[in-house]
């Protein structure tokens, strides 16, 4: 199995610690959507971070769908069990990828389109949109995770996307109103899996 994608992305990043947990051995290839076009073309056209190519050659993308796809290789989930714990989950889940889909957008608004074509009030209201997200997230974070003893989906793709935004866009947020998602952050950071699929 192959993860093909750079780890400043939140999404590849979730897929590589998600597997890092499942113990499932995969190869990583750090290959940048922007840096490296024609070779990340030669193995997806679509140009999607992250790509994964299964065993039998299969080319998945979508953080989300290649993340079913491994868990069911796996035969384990990262899903708590239990209608209402899932529903929460999913619900974490939610917020945190619309955070990061948010983040991505300012970040490529600021790095792909030439300063005098952008449009503030744009960019205005994805930012605020992104710290909606993350404000019903940071609600929803208690002491420690989110439920139990253990990392699963909700706090890999909340860290992660902690991570990553508050990495990209600091000026944007500000990190003092968010104390339980950057306790969160720095939790999870210190575990194996994140520090073996570090950010960049
Ligand atoms: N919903 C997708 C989002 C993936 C995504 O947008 N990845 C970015 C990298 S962070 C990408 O592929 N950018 C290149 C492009 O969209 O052209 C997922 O969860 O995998």
């Amino acid at each position: 199995m192959r993860l093909i994608g750079m780890l400043d992305s939140p999404y590849v990043r979730r897929v590589a610690v998600s597997l890092k947990i499942l113990e499932l051995p995969f190869q990583h290839e750090a290959v940048s959507v922007f840096r490296h076009f024609a070779q990340f073309s030669a193995i997806n056209p679509v140009v999607k971070a992250p790509s994964f190519v299964t065993d039998d050659g299969t080319v998945l993308m979508d953080s989300t769908l290649i993340l079913l796809h491994v868990e069911h290789i796996a035969g384990r989930s990262l899903m708590p069990p239990g209608t209402p714990a899932h529903t929460r989950a999913l619900r974490r889940i939610g917020l945190a990828l619309a955070a990061c889909d948010k983040g991505v957008s300012i970040v490529y608004e600021r790095g792909q389109r030439p300063e005098e074509k952008r449009h503030q009030p744009w960019m205005d209201r994805v930012g605020g949109q992104m710290l909606a997200a993350l404000r019903d997230l940071e609600s929803e974070v208690s002491d420690g995770w989110f439920a139990g003893d253990s990392v699963m989906q909700p706090e890999i793709t909340t860290a992660i996307g902690w991570r990553f935004i508050t990495q990209m866009l600091p000026d944007i947020v500000p990190v003092a109103d968010f104390p339980r998602l950057a306790a969160l952050s720095a939790r999870a950071e210190q575990t194996q899996a994140f520090r073996e699929t570090n950010f960049g």
